[in-house]
């Protein structure tokens, strides 16, 4: 505590706390400081990114400041902390972040003006962090702006990947994939080469009895890789509160390489193995939704696991409390089953480094760990081969089979003489090569199971986890409805958007409790209001038209109905479904007579995404997509009523530029296999229309919004399973709209209908998996009513208003609150009074 440390330490350190700044001429002090000596820069040579550099700096000391009298403060108040475990952050880039959460934009604007910079230009200087895939990593991003934001104790735990996901490059309609080297040079990450935790891979197990017979094990030899933390500021928003994430990079043991080697004269050997261990963490697996079951992926996971437990561990040994008080110190999330290892991991520190027994350091683990799936989809769910595991991880196999011993011992107590049941809900699969089912271990081993949206949540207790159920009662079970940070999603991607909302409300207080967004309904008929509305979504608008302009070349009109999916390219998103309507429309412009043209509404079809570069369906998606778009982009018969664009490299800050200019964006999984989906409430939340199905979260906004207000089309999750075995029986007819669509590829009109063979003979020949031609009717009806609605464009903006108003729920605040009772159960720590209070 501060007492402890004589006064004049303390004066002497107050003394020369460094200043804070306020106005713009305090803020060019610091930036011009930084751009002078700590990047070398002077005014002659002081360029976009010199200056960027300089303002990040300036506004890094100011986080710095206060995430330390943060981390103190937390420290002091001795409460339970939140350790978010989650391999994918995806952070996107900090800047603006800092500046609109201290609430010191405008001196910084300002003073960078008389530099003779636009801060626009500054911040756009700045590379993405990202080191996620999509939802959940983005998830994992919004949590943290939450949980900082709303004071609560908690750190996030990261892998350092050297490499995030790749940067995308269309090179003539084929995706090309380009390794994202992010860190060089990264002025919001601190290296903490004192905090390094050594963790041990391969080797063997020994069993010794001690001198009153007791068993014990021990995991001993292999090799050792040596983790270091590099911490990263989260600051919140109009708080003090500066939470911190913790990032884990993996470097050889012994220094720069290993010197035993080297004198022996095998300095070869020594260089490879440097090497061999800076790849645990050197790069992001671009796969979402897919597992692969790949040895290095279960390093980077075993590696993480096991230096954020050590770290955990150790800051809970500090307090000097006894273990049983272990879990009402900390609560660790697991966020989906990659963290999984960290159970088997506490069980092993427990009994064989502390001594504890079995069922006493089980019961710890039970009340830890909670865990949050994210999909039911069986191509997704991990599961680690049982040799690989064996000869990575010994110790931990020998305990994963011993709570899986005690697990069935359970339920075959509960369950006497069902032998069916324990094969179906044993942790091991009895398959060739054996495998540990991951989802279960996390089942068993956490106190709560979540799903990120209702009909997820109750899907999980009727497919997956339907035993467990049973086993546990439906109590362990419950749902957490995804949300998104509204400083991110509107405050820093729409400012001209959250000024008209501040200024009908009275203030900025929604960005900090979005349900008063409610208050926005009575002006829905405000005549004034309505028209700043319309004229920031068409500002939006011609924002992107000029991004797409610089980016593809192609023109399009800011005044035609812009239609946007971005999101990750999976077949279970069916980004298919929407660029065979896009056809459609097509085929129909071209049949049309000029009368009938004259009233269609022009229309802007824009996709955006990543495949995972072995996933060769989806890049067969993005090329058809790209061939369509040349092809209708140069048809004169067109023109402006249609066009077809294909955004590069998809992101978090391109997103920022996207989802405010969307009339209608597209959310049109196969009913039953999207777990949530995030994007749409971004959409929503910045005044466009959806089009969805019922899925995911598009059934909650679909509650909150009023079905007026959203396009909902295609079949119910209910009946997917008939619907799916009618196909394989033959019990269906191909739509006929599709086939027009299929006759088109097919005679080449897009280019050589083989590229495109599978994608068509998915869907007639093998069974339609995610139900194309059964939604593909009613799909491009409701486009249709999507036309119509657009006509009417005062209909249309009042559809849009109230949705803003009614999206309140959907605040990643309001998620993290109901972590925080139903599975944390922690309390926010409030900031210190001479903490000074952004925002
Ligand atoms: O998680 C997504 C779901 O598909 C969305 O429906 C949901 O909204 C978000 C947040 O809950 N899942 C992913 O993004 N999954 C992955 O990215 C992923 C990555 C690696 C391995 C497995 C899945």
């Amino acid at each position: 505590a501060e007492s402890s440390i004589p006064e004049p330490q303390r004066a002497a350190w107050k003394k020369n706390t460094p200043q804070e700044f306020q106005t713009k001429d305090e803020f060019l002090s610091e930036a011009v400081r930084h751009i002078e000596t700590t990047l070398a820069r002077s005014l002659f040579n002081c360029d976009e990114s010199a200056a960027y550099g300089g303002t990040a700096l300036a506004f890094r000391d100011r986080l710095v400041m206060e995430w330390n009298k943060t981390q103190q403060n937390q420290t002091t108040a001795d409460q339970k902390r939140v350790y978010y475990l989650s391999l994918e952050f995806l952070m996107g880039r900090a800047l603006d972040n800092a500046m609109l959460n201290t609430n010191m934009k405008g001196p910084a604007k300002d003073g960078m003006g008389e530099l003779g910079f636009r801060m626009e230009d500054l911040i756009s200087q700045e590379r993405d962090a990202a080191l996620g895939n999509g939802g959940l990593g983005r998830l994992a991003a919004c949590f943290l702006d939450s949980m900082a934001t709303m004071n609560y104790p908690a750190w996030g735990y990261a892998l350092r990947y050297k490499y995030g996901i790749f940067k995308q490059e269309i090179h003539d309609g084929y995706q090309v994939e380009v390794p994202d080297y992010w860190l060089d040079f990264n002025p919001w990450e601190f290296a903490r080469h004192d905090v390094t935790v050594n963790i041990q891979f391969y080797g063997g197990v020994r069993t010794y009895q001690d001198d009153n017979g007791k068993t014990h094990s021990s995991w001993e030899g292999g090799e050792i890789v040596e983790a270091v933390a590099f911490d990263v500021p989260i600051p919140g928003y109009g708080t003090a509160t500066t939470n911190n994430m913790r990032m884990w990079s993996s470097k050889a043991h012994s220094g720069e390489f290993d010197f035993q080697k080297f004198n022996s004269g095998d300095y070869e050997g020594s260089v490879a193995d440097t090497q061999r261990a800076e790849t645990v963490s050197a790069v992001l697996y671009p796969n979402d939704n897919l597992d692969r079951g790949k040895e290095l992926r279960l390093k980077q996971q075993y590696f993480w696991c096991a230096a954020s437990l050590h770290d955990i561990v150790r800051r809970f040994k500090k307090t000097r409390k006894p273990w049983k008080e272990f879990s009402n110190n900390v609560a660790i999330q697991l966020n989906d089953t990659h963290p999984t290892l960290a159970i088997p991991e506490l069980q092993r520190i427990l009994i064989d480094i502390e001594g504890l027994e079995w069922s006493e350091a089980w019961e710890i683990v039970q009340n830890t760990f909670g865990y949050t799936n994210h999909t039911v989809m069986q191509e997704a769910l991990e599961k680690w081969s049982v040799p690989l595991i064996q000869h990575l991880l010994p110790r931990h196999l020998q305990i994963i089979y011993d709570i899986n011993l005690n697990f069935l011992q359970y339920v075959e107590k509960k369950f006497p003489k069902d032998r069916d049941m324990l094969r179906r809900v044993s942790i091991i699969e009895e398959s060739e090569p054996k495998r540990v089912r991951m989802a279960f271990l996390a089942v068993i081993g956490s106190h709560k199971v979540n799903g990120v949206a209702e009909l997820h949540s109750d899907l999980i207790k009727t497919t997956i986890f339907k035993d467990f159920v049973q086993i546990y009662g439906p109590d362990k079970f419950t749902n957490v409805t995804n949300g998104i940070t509204p400083r991110r999603w509107l405050h820093q991607a729409n400012p001209r958007l959250s000024e008209l909302i501040a200024s009908k409300l009275g203030g900025h207080e929604f960005l900090k409790d979005l349900t008063l967004l409610n208050k926005l309904e009575n002006h829905v008929d405000d005549k004034a209001f309505r028209k700043e509305f319309q004229e920031i979504k068409y500002a939006n608008k011609v924002r992107l038209a000029k991004h797409i302009k610089n980016t593809t070349g192609v023109s399009v009109n800011p005044a035609a109905l812009f239609d946007i999916q971005v999101k990750r390219i999976h077949e279970y998103k069916r980004q298919q479904l929407n660029i065979f309507g896009v056809i459609h429309r097509y085929l129909a412009i071209k049949a049309m007579n000029a009368e009938e043209r004259k009233k269609l509404a022009p229309r802007v079809s824009i996709f955006g995404g990543k495949a995972a570069p072995g996933y060769w369906m989806a890049k067969t998606v993005i090329h058809l997509i790209c061939k369509v778009g040349d092809v209708v982009n140069n048809d004169p018969d067109v023109g402006d009523l249609l066009k077809v664009i294909f955004l590069e490299d998809y992101n978090v800050s391109k997103a920022e530029i996207i989802t405010p200019a969307s009339d209608i964006s597209e959310h049109i999984s196969t009913a039953g296999t999207e777990a949530s989906g995030t994007s749409n409430m971004k959409f929503v939340l910045n005044g466009g229309l959806i089009i969805g199905t019922c899925d995911g979260a598009n059934i909650e906004i679909t509650r909150e919004i009023g079905d007026s207000n959203i396009f909902l089309f295609g079949n119910l999750a209910e009946d997917v399973e008939e619907l799916r075995h009618n196909h394989l029986y033959g019990k269906y007819e191909l739509d006929d709209g599709l086939r027009k669509v299929f006759d088109a590829i097919q005679a080449g009109r897009f280019g050589d209908a083989n590229q495109f063979s599978a994608l068509v003979n998915g869907i007639v020949d093998h069974g339609d998996y995610y139900l194309v031609s059964d939604d593909f009717n009613s799909y491009c009806k409701t486009h249709d009513l999507i036309d119509e609605s657009y006509k009417n464009q005062e209909e249309w903006l009042t559809k849009c208003i109230t949705s803003v108003a009614r999206m309140g729920f959907f605040s990643s605040d309001r998620c993290i609150d109901e972590y925080a009772e139903m599975i944390w159960n922690v309390e926010p720590v409030k900031p210190k009074a001479e903490q000074v209070n952004g925002g």
